[in-house]
């Protein structure tokens, strides 16, 4: 296959270039790890190297060192559409390289002729109990999808180490291009008792989803989907998710077994739930003033969230330290097409009252918006008012980003994970001994 290709010089290129590193540099240091570090949920600690993206704690996610902003000028658009293609995105983030238009469209093909949904998979979401969560749905489809590894096929059948990376890449491919399918079914499934709709032959991949949820009418909902799989897809391999996914991977657990555990992850509402809670959090305050408040009543609405012990969803992020890229991305476009809902009114007052009330309140390390300030309400605009459900289009969007990671993981023989663990004893006595 043609990525396979393109990738096997690449792979051979960073093997290289990590044996050098390795050579050269094992009995460095990079950081420390401090006691705080062990207490603190390791932040700040330098643990994990991703091939693919960095987030700076000031400018945000960079891939290969091309910001948010940057990549959503750059990659080839989707037609008649100002927003990107996210098989541009998924060439990026696989190669490094900034794709051109006929790249990012065969990305595209690749993932239409895979994005059928078996008939085990839809019966399966068909025969759980209604009020399950979504993404206990999205999280149990793609476990029911692991029957088909093919890294798993050939692993059993005495796959080389050297070629783990390859089935690898035919799992990620074939997920991601279901992932759309399995988020629709979902939809049409749960909430409206619908039948499942196959994906079209002739929209790409974002736009897809929109026509699977019968929104083929759609186009301002089509380019939000466009921009919101692109911004959910890539956030280093530190966060829980792509951790997640990382760590069961290094198991040699296969693409599916580490995407559904990721999904768990993602489920929390100190992550990707943040938007389901971000929304809730939003329509309440319109609920209780009738309308978009004023700056003093809003002001005293999120004193009364942060007095009963409650965070402000949306706001905060264990590395960035400024205002989300990503948050910005979604607020341009809400400013072109929606600026006169009083939702989206409400997030703009938010951003101006919220981070000076943070920053007032004293203990939050960051307080300006992160991607799920906004990402829920823009949904709720467009007409998706089944708030539970947004995660799982979080995860849809994530899962370009995770699989990427997976397919560099095994090409540069990521070793099984195993940090020691200590007793607070073992500890006390190693501190002792200082
Ligand atoms: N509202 C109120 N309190 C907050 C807060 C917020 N938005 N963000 C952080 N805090 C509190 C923490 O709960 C913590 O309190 P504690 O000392 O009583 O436990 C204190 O401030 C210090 O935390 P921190 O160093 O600022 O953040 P963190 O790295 O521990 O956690 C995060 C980061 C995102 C979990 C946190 O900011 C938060 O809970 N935000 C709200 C939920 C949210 O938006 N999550 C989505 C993050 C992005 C994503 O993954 N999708």
């Amino acid at each position: 296959m043609w990525l396979h290709e393109i990738l096997s010089e690449k792979v051979e290129k960073e093997r290289t270039r990590l044996q050098q590193i390795k050579k050269e540099y094992s009995d460095k240091s990079v950081g420390e790890i401090k006691v705080r570090h062990l207490f603190n949920g390791l932040r700040g600690a330098d643990l994990l190297v991703s091939q693919i993206s960095y987030v700076d704690p000031q400018d945000g996610v960079h891939f290969y060192g091309h910001s948010v902003e940057e990549v959503l000028n750059m990659l080839p658009k989707a037609e008649k559409s100002e927003l990107p293609l996210a098989g541009g995105m998924y060439y990026l983030l696989l190669t490094g390289d900034n794709p051109t238009r006929e790249q990012a469209l065969m990305v595209e093909e690749e993932w239409r002729r895979r994005s059928d949904l078996p008939y085990h998979v839809a019966d399966m979401l068909r025969a759980m109990p209604r009020d399950t969560h979504p993404m206990t749905m999205f999280s149990q489809a793609i476990l029911a999808l692991q029957s088909r590894s093919e890294f798993t096929r050939h692993y059993v059948n005495g796959l080389q180490k050297t070629d783990y990376w390859q089935p690898t890449l035919e799992d990620s491919l074939n997920l991601v291009a279901k992932a759309p399918a399995i988020a629709a079914a979902i939809y049409n499934i749960k909430y409206h008792n619908q039948g499942l709709v196959p994906p079209s032959q002739s929209l790409d991949w974002s736009a897809n989803f929109a026509y699977m949820i019968n929104k083929e009418w759609d186009n301002e909902y089509m380019d939000l989907c466009r921009l919101f799989f692109v911004v959910h897809s890539e956030q280093g391999i530190g966060n829980v998710c792509e951790h997640t996914a990382w760590l069961v991977n290094s198991a040699l657990s296969d693409v599916y077994f580490a995407c559904s555990a990721a999904m768990n992850g993602l489920a929390g509402p100190l992550h990707g739930r943040a938007n389901q809670d971000s929304l809730e959090w939003l329509l309440g305050i319109l609920h209780k003033f009738g309308d978009c408040p004023t700056e003093q009543l809003l002001e005293e609405y999120i004193w009364d969230t942060l007095n009963r012990g409650k965070v402000i969803p949306g706001y905060g992020h264990s590395v960035l330290r400024q205002t989300d890229p990503r948050f910005l991305a979604q607020l341009e476009f809400g400013r072109k097409h929606m600026g006169d809902d009083s939702l989206f009114q409400l997030v703009e007052l938010v951003y101006k009252v919220a981070p000076r009330v943070l920053q007032e309140y004293g203990k939050v390390s960051d307080p300006w918006p992160n991607v799920d300030a906004i990402s829920g309400a823009m949904q709720y605009h467009c007409g998706l008012h089944e708030y539970d459900f947004y995660t799982v289009l979080f995860g849809v969007g994530r899962i370009i980003g995770i699989t990427a990671n997976l397919v560099w993981s095994r090409a540069l023989f990521t070793p099984i994970e195993r940090p020691q663990s200590l007793t607070l004893d073992v500890l006390e006595q190693q501190l002792k001994a200082i």
